[in-house]
C-alpha cells in the first residue's frame, strides 16, 4: 500500500482523512491453489497468505443504502496503523457483496505491505456492522455458496494476517458483523456496543467462525447461551464474560483504539505475528504440540535482527527499535 501510486486500497496520508474512491476493486485476490495450508502464515516481505478466493458468489445488488463501491470501505492509514472503517451507516455497514470484497482486498493489500504493522477494524455510524445485507439480491446463489466464497475467505485472511486486528465495536455487531468482531484479535467497545448473534432470529446457524471463535473466547456453556437465545449482549456484559478487553465512552474509542494500536505497532512486526500463528494454532492442538510450535516459531524469532536489537536495547537500557527484520 505504500511506494506506488494511488492504488485502490490506498489510504490517505497520515493528517488527512479518508477518502471515498480509494477502496479496493472487488473480485481481486489470490487465486485458488495459492492459499496456505492451516497455521501457515505469510512471512514479512511475501505476499499474503490469504487463502482461496474465488469469485464473488454474487454481484452487488440493489442493497439498503446502496453506494458506489469506492466509498463502503474507507482506508486510512496513520504511520504503521491501518484503520479500516465500513461505511454504510444507512444500513448499519450491513455486507454486501462489494464490502465484503473490499474487506477482502484490502486486508490482502495489508498483508504485504510491510509498513502497516497494525489495523484498526470498526464501522461508521450508530453501527460496527449489522452482518449480511438481508435486502441484497441473492441472484440463486445459495448460503453455503456464499459463505465457501465470501464469509469463509474473508475470517481467514483476517486470522492469518500477521499483525494484530484491533476491533473497535462502536455499536451493534450482529450476525456476521459478530462474527467479524470475532475474529478481530483484540476489541475495544463503545458503550453503546453490543453483541447480537442474530442468525438465530432468522433461521439461521451462527457462521463466519461464530460457532468457532465464540466458545473459545468465552466458554462453551456461555457461547451456548448465546448462540441458543440470539439474546444481543451488551457491552458491560461483553466486558464481563471477555467478550472484550475494555468498554470506554463511544468518543473515546477511537482515540484508545489508536492509542492501542500504536503501542502495539512499536513491538517487533515479526514476533507478533509470529506470536499471532502460536495463538492460533494453541486453539487446535495440545500442549505438547503447542511446545514443539513454539520452539519452531522462536526459532525464527531468535534469529531475527530485531531480536539482537532487543538485546542490545535492553543492554543500554533503551527502548528497542524494531524494523521487522
Ligand atoms: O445470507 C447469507 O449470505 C449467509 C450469511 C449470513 C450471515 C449473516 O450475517 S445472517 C444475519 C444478518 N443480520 C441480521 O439478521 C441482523 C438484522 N438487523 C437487526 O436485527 C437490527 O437491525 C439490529 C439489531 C442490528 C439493529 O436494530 P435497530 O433497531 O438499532 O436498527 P434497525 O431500525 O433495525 O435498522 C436500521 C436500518 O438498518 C434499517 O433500515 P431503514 O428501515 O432505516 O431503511 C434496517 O433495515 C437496516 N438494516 C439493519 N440490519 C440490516 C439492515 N439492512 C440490510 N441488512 C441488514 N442486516
Amino acid at each position: 500500500m505504500t511506494g506506488q501510486g494511488p492504488k485502490p486500497g490506498q489510504g490517505p496520508k497520515p493528517g488527512q482523512g479518508p477518502k471515498p474512491g480509494q477502496g479496493p476493486k472487488p473480485g481481486q485476490g489470490p487465486k485458488p491453489g495459492q492459499g496456505p495450508k492451516p497455521g501457515q502464515g505469510p512471512k514479512p516481505g511475501e505476499g499474503p497468505i490469504t487463502g482461496e478466493r474465488p469469485k464473488p458468489a454474487r454481484p452487488a445488488g440493489p442493497g439498503a443504502g446502496a453506494q458506489p463501491d469506492s466509498s463502503r470501505l474507507l482506508i486510512e492509514i496513520d504511520g504503521s496503523v491501518a484503520t479500516l472503517t465500513m461505511n454504510r451507516p444507512a444500513a448499519l455497514n450491513a455486507l454486501d457483496a462489494a464490502l465484503k470484497d473490499a474487506l477482502f482486498e484490502a486486508f490482502r493489500r495489508i498483508a504485504r505491505d510491510r509498513e502497516i504493522r497494525v489495523v484498526i477494524l470498526t464501522g461508521a455510524g450508530r453501527a460496527f456492522c449489522a452482518g449480511q445485507d438481508l435486502r441484497e439480491a441473492r441472484g440463486g446463489v445459495s448460503l453455503a455458496t456464499e459463505l465457501r466464497q465470501q464469509y469463509n475467505p474473508l475470517i481467514l485472511a483476517m486470522r492469518r494476517l500477521e499483525k494484530p486486528i484491533v476491533g473497535a465495536v462502536n455499536g451493534v455487531a450482529a450476525g456476521a458483523g459478530m462474527s467479524l468482531a470475532l475474529a478481530c484479535d483484540l476489541r475495544l467497545a463503545s458503550e453503546q456496543a453490543s453483541f447480537n448473534v442474530a442468525f438465530g432470529k432468522i433461521g439461521l446457524v451462527p457462521d463466519s467462525g461464530a460457532s468457532w471463535f465464540l466458545p473459545r473466547l468465552i466458554g462453551p456453556a456461555r457461547a451456548a447461551e448465546i448462540m441458543f437465545t440470539s439474546d444481543p449482549v451488551p457491552a458491560p456484559a461483553a466486558e464481563r464474560i471477555g467478550l472484550v478487553s475494555r468498554v470506554v465512552p463511544a468518543d473515546q474509542l477511537m482515540p484508545e483504539a489508536r492509542m492501542l494500536a500504536t503501542r502495539l505497532a512499536s513491538a517487533g512486526p515479526r514476533a507478533l505475528g509470529l506470536t499471532k500463528r502460536a495463538l492460533n494454532r494453541s486453539m487446535e492442538v495440545g500442549l505438547e504440540e503447542a511446545l514443539a510450535y513454539e520452539a519452531s516459531l522462536q526459532g525464527i524469532a531468535g534469529a531475527t535482527r530485531d531480536h539482537e536489537e532487543g538485546l542490545r536495547a535492553f543492554s543500554e537500557k533503551r527502548p528497542p527499535q524494531f524494523t521487522g527484520e
